[in-house]
């Protein structure tokens, strides 16, 4: 059984488990050898497959960069994944309910790229100097396997649990926050779950986007002028079912109310 798993085979049956809204077992349940090089190359090949259909590349995100989430999830290490338009939830809409298995919402701060940011050796400084603008934002995670029940390079080749995002009615030149001190307070229902500062991913999110900046260049690729970055979820992630309301409330950068659908 499992010398059958390849990469081909593992990004069709992510993709379909996406497209049928159906939970699995981690991949390396059946395939234990899977290296991160190789899913690596599974969500390459799922990104491939999405602009194939028609899709768009607008950007990059970040998982696993807070100790919140690393925790939750545990694993230690920051990853990447890939943003297109399909994953772009407009501000007001709510959780998309019939196209998602089990989603989870997670406030995060997002940079809109002025320049293209290539490593190795970026640093939060030149990281910070090609942002053009910040904005809040919450992801709607949602992993394709069974409980997010997943090892390191599971989670890699799933897209690092992609679903959609949408961000907030709030956009500031990076110059005039210190975002490690940009607070968001969560809400379910009307009551606080959890908070965190900008600090709590990875000491700064522009620490984040150097680590994306300087991971993509190990696989020759880099970060557009243009693209959007999502650095991360600062708390731990909320469940979101139908007939909840989530709130994220930023410090500076507004608010964020969604219905659970
Ligand atoms: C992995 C996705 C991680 C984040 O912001 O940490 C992520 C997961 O938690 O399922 O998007
Ligand atoms: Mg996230």
């Amino acid at each position: 059984m499992m010398g059958d798993w390849d990469v081909q085979r593992a990004a069709s049956t992510l993709l379909e488990a996406e497209h049928t809204r159906t939970d699995r077992p981690p991949i390396t349940d059946e395939w234990p050898e899977l290296d991160l090089a190789t899913a690596y190359a599974i969500q390459d090949e799922t990104l491939a497959r999405r602009l194939a259909r028609g899709e768009h590349l607008i950007g990059v995100k970040l998982g696993l960069t807070s100790r919140a989430k690393q925790q939750r999830m545990g694993i230690s290490s920051p990853l990447v994944a890939w943003l297109t338009d399909a994953m772009v939830l407009p501000a007001g809409a709510p959780v998309p309910q019939d196209q998602l298995i089990h989603p989870r919402a997670e406030p995060e701060i997002v940079f809109v790229m002025a320049q293209r940011l290539a490593g190795p050796g970026v640093t939060a400084a030149t990281a910070m100097s090609a942002v053009g603008a910040v904005l809040g934002g919450v992801e709607i995670i949602d992993s394709r396997y069974t409980d997010f029940r997943f090892t390191l390079p599971d989670v890699v080749a799933d897209n690092a649990s992609s679903g959609c995002y949408v961000t907030g009615p709030v956009s500031r030149p990076p110059t005039i926050l210190d975002l490690s001190m940009e607070a968001v307070v969560l809400e379910v229902d009307g009551e606080v779950v959890d908070s965190a500062t900008g600090g709590a991913v990875q000491g700064h999110p522009a620490e984040a986007l150097a680590l994306a900046a300087n991971a993509l260049a190990e696989r020759g690729l880099a970060i557009e002028a243009g693209w959007v970055v999502l650095t991360g979820g600062m708390t731990d992630a909320v469940f979101a079912p139908p007939g909840s309301r989530l709130a994220a409330h930023f410090s500076t950068l507004g608010s964020i109310v969604l219905s659970g659908g």
